[in-house]
């Protein structure tokens, strides 16, 4: 049996620290939209069941359409089995009909059965999540599936791996976690998080998707990129980038190669001996056509030529000969003052702080 892990798709996200106010209902769209992509792929691929691990929406009671959108897509594919665990985003039940293919969890173990495949999950509660494993019980006769939805580690509020070892598991199907990641249970048991659909802002970036897993094989879960754009990270170190139009014509270089669909985030870095201001909102403009959404930041110091300005009869001047021979208290970094100190007397400390 083929099956289809997913998780997170905080559909209904409001998107508004990611991108900008025009671009949020598009992207609210696409975050559908990619789950009734998926829901296709299921069913022409003869996926028996989607796994859907929690968090399916951002909040308990998600706005109308993508809520009707999401139970429609389940009645529009009837051959897939949708199962459905609540996580921490949508607590509450959102549906209030039934639908044959659509199967629900409890805050008590439940399993479905399909044929020998048995899919166990419970909604965990906040505090105290290591009870439920005591509790857990299969028939290692079957090929046992579990859903969870929560970050693994070592506390009481985790859930902690080791505690499943041994209990006749095949696969742990989680959730929380926004990008995929894998390890085993015990020598029998494989777990996963399949990570999220899209990525929604720039603590999301890189490849997303979900993974697959077949039963008539030894189970090892498969990552499969899916998502429509790709939310991406790029730091631009410009340390030696004579000015700004080379520093310019190296970040546009260094971001030639990503697809135009995606969401960038540039970041440059390093020391310069140029001023940097504007640097950020010119690239940002540049780059703007390139992308479905572009945010550029300056994260920069400003290597200034201290020689000279220590000669020059001006305020900086001034500030860099007392500088020189103050004592710096601990804790403090000498070039950041020198940095912050000179961008004030020039008058560029608001856009120096708002460019960060
Ligand atoms: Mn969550």
């Amino acid at each position: 049996m083929r099956i289809i892990h997913t998780a997170d798709l905080h559909l209904g996200s409001s998107l508004g620290n990611a991108l900008p106010a025009d671009k949020i209902p598009a992207r609210r769209r696409e975050l559908v939209n990619t789950f009734v992509k998926l829901a296709d792929f299921a069913e022409a691929g003869g996926f028996e069941l989607v796994l859907l691990s929690g968090d399916v929406f951002d909040q308990d009671l998600p706005p109308r359409t993508e809520k009707e959108f999401f139970y429609d897509t389940i009645k529009r594919h009837p051959n897939v089995n949708f199962l459905y665990l609540k996580g921490n985003h949508d607590s509450l039940p959102s549906y209030t009909e039934t639908i044959p293919n659509l199967f629900t969890f409890g805050k008590e173990w439940t399993c479905h059965r399909f044929g020998n495949v048995c899919v166990h999950g419970i909604e965990l509660p906040e505090k105290n999540k290591r009870a439920a494993a005591e509790s857990f019980r299969c028939d290692p006769d079957d090929i046992n599936i579990v859903m969870l939805h929560g970050q693994t580690g070592g506390a009481a509020d985790d859930i902690v791996i080791r505690d499943y070892s041994g209990k006749g598991i095949d696969y742990m199907a989680l959730g929380h976690i926004h990008s995929f990641s894998s390890g085993e249970i015990d020598v029998r048991g494989k777990y996963a998080y399949s990570g999220c659909l899209e990525g929604r802002g720039f603590d999301e970036t890189g490849e997303k998707g979900f993974a697959v897993i077949d039963t008539d094989k030894a189970i090892m879960p498969e990552f499969v990129p899916f998502a429509c754009r790709t939310v991406r990270l790029v730091e631009a170190d410009i340390t030696g980038q004579p000015d700004k139009q080379e520093a310019l014509a190296f970040a546009e270089k260094l971001v030639g190669g990503i697809p135009k669909n995606d969401i960038l985030r540039l970041v440059f870095k390093g020391e310069v001996s140029f001023d940097t201001a504007g640097l950020a909102a010119i690239a940002e403009t540049r780059l703007k056509p390139m992308f479905f959404h572009v945010s550029v930041k300056d994260k920069t110091s400003v290597k200034p030529d201290v020689d000279r300005i220590s000669r020059e009869e001006t305020l900086a001047g001034e500030f860099v000969r007392l500088l020189q021979t103050s004592e710096i208290p601990e804790g403090c970094d000498r070039g950041r003052i020198l940095t912050i100190g000179l961008k004030a007397i020039s008058g560029q400390l608001p856009d120096y702080k708002k460019e960060r």
